[in-house]
Formats: C-alpha cells, sequence, structure tokens
C-alpha cells in the first residue's frame, strides 16, 4: 500500500524516478551479460542492498556507511592507462569514450552505469521511495544521489593504475573547481604508486576562438595538487582524438561535437 504523498516531505529537486527498480535491475544484468561478460555479479542482491541504503531514511542525512555494502558488492577492477577523468564535459567525455573505444569513465563500470542519469530518495516516514521529490545539492549538499557518486567516484579512482586522463571545460571561467567531485574526491584518491602521470585535456567549444586554458589559474592548481601528490602532470588544449580504425563507419557517424 501506498503512503499519501501529502505525508511525504517536498524537496525541491524531481522526484525518484519512476520504475528505479526494473531499471537499476534492468542496467545491472545488461551489464554483467553485455557490457562485460563474465563479471559475476548478483544484481537482485545488489538491488537489494541499494536500497537498504536509502529506504525509511531521511535523504539529507545519508552516510558513506549506508552505502558501503553496496560500494564492495558492486565494485570491479579496470584495466590500467584507460582511466577517464571529467569535470563539466559529461557529455563529451562519454561522446569520446564512445567512439574512441579504449578509454573508460565511471559509467563505464557497474556503478556509474547503474546510476546515471537516474534519481532515488526515501523518507524517514514511507517504506517507500519518494516519487515526488528529492533534495536538490543546495537543498542538502550530502543528499543519497550525491553520496553516491562521491563513494563511486572515490572507489574509481582509487583503483586507476597507469596514465590517468582528464577531461576538463576550458570554456567556462574556472576550469578546475576544488569543489567539484573531481576537485575534491577523485584528485585526493589516485595512488601515487600505481599512477605515474596526469594528463590534462582542456576543451573547448568549436565556435570560440582558440585560448590557452592550460596556463589559466586554476589549471596551475591543479597542477601543483597532482604535483604535490608525487604525481607528474601534463596539459594539452583541445586534445585531437586518435579514432581506433574502424569505428568512422557509414554506421556510426562521428557526431559533430567531437569532430575538433
Ligand atoms: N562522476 C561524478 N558525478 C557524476 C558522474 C560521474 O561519473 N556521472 C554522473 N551522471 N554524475 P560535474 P564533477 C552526476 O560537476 O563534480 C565522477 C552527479 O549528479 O560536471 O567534477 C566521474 O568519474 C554529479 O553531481 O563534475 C568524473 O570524473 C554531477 O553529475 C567526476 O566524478 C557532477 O558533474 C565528475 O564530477
Amino acid at each position: 500500500r501506498r503512503d499519501p504523498p501529502a505525508e511525504l516531505p517536498q524537496w525541491k529537486g524531481g522526484g525518484t524516478t519512476h520504475n528505479l527498480k526494473e531499471i537499476i535491475l534492468g542496467r545491472c544484468f545488461t551489464y554483467i551479460r553485455m557490457v562485460n561478460p563474465g563479471l559475476r555479479k548478483d544484481c537482485l542482491k545488489i538491488w537489494e542492498t541499494f536500497e537498504n541504503a536509502f529506504i525509511s531514511k531521511n535523504p539529507c542525512n545519508i552516510t558513506e556507511q549506508d552505502y558501503q555494502p553496496l560500494m564492495e558488492l558492486a565494485a570491479h577492477p579496470i584495466l590500467c592507462n584507460k582511466t577517464l577523468l571529467w569535470s563539466k564535459t559529461n557529455e563529451l567525455a562519454h561522446q569520446y569514450t564512445k567512439v574512441q573505444g579504449s578509454l573508460l569513465t565511471l559509467e563505464d563500470t557497474l556503478l556509474g552505469y547503474m546510476a546515471d542519469k537516474v534519481t532515488w530518495c526515501g523518507s524517514p516516514s514511507s517504506t517507500e521511495m519518494n516519487y515526488q521529490s528529492c533534495p536538490r545539492w543546495n537543498e542538502c549538499t550530502n543528499n543519497s544521489n550525491t553520496i553516491y557518486w562521491k563513494m563511486a567516484s572515490k572507489i574509481f579512482a582509487e583503483a586507476a593504475c597507469g596514465v590517468v586522463y582528464v577531461m576538463l571545460n576550458g570554456s567556462i571561467s574556472q576550469p578546475f573547481r576544488n569543489s567539484s567531485i573531481f576537485g575534491s574526491v577523485e584528485i585526493h584518491h589516485l595512488n601515487p604508486e600505481k599512477v605515474p602521470l596526469v594528463k590534462i585535456w582542456v576543451m573547448h567549444n568549436i565556435e570560440e576562438q582558440s585560448s590557452d586554458s592550460c596556463s589559466d589559474s586554476s589549471i596551475k592548481d591543479l597542477k601543483s595538487i597532482i604535483e604535490g601528490r608525487n604525481i607528474a602532470f601534463s596539459c594539452e588544449n583541445d586534445h585531437r582524438m586518435l579514432l581506433k580504425s574502424g569505428n568512422i563507419a557509414p554506421k556510426s557517424p562521428v557526431r559533430k561535437s567531437i569532430i575538433l
């Protein structure tokens, strides 16, 4: 039986994505059967553990502990030299990995794949999910979604080995922000014993005239954070991708936004 919506707290953000359970289960099975076949995970258990992390809880009081069991169940190894991190370049970074075919973002791991573009939250007064509304990040910074992304990002960064690539947005005033998940979580969790070099790519909108964002003061801050952690740093403006042969076939057109 559903609790009447009026009893649920009214937050300013959109509510839980409808059919969340089916979406998460479907994505989990798609991931283990088709995206990364051979990865052995119990999707039903993963869903139950996911649900347990936030159901019947105030979405503004979710802690890392709540998600710990899920993170342990769903995390899996990734290959060296393939990690792509990004900040404020969500769409381009994912278009790039899709066409380039070798680098992986967090969305190419089970934790990122399951949660991409969905919203979820519970409420202390109900065992149902709140489909009406969920907190926006400015209502509480540690809501059920942001804690999830921060933890998944931390695990992804900790697991990285070899060269790590980072795609930043040179068309905004501060390409590097230490308040972003990249700047506050990932950069601090790369392991200098496994990661010798971080390669920054600062990308610009096509219609803009070219500019050197590598000399931007925020990128200099980033350089000193990385070098301070004993990891080598390099920076390139508008990295031109090398496409795997066969990827520019008539049936897979390169989207216009990634032809730079
Ligand atoms: N990462 C973080 N957030 C992610 C995400 C992801 O992979 N995938 C999605 N959809 N999101 P931003 P950032 C959502 O400000 O803060 C990892 C979350 O709702 O442009 O530096 C990834 O590995 C989240 O609040 O970038 C990447 O390297 C916003 O998008 C960084 O962290 C964050 O988008 C990106 O996080």
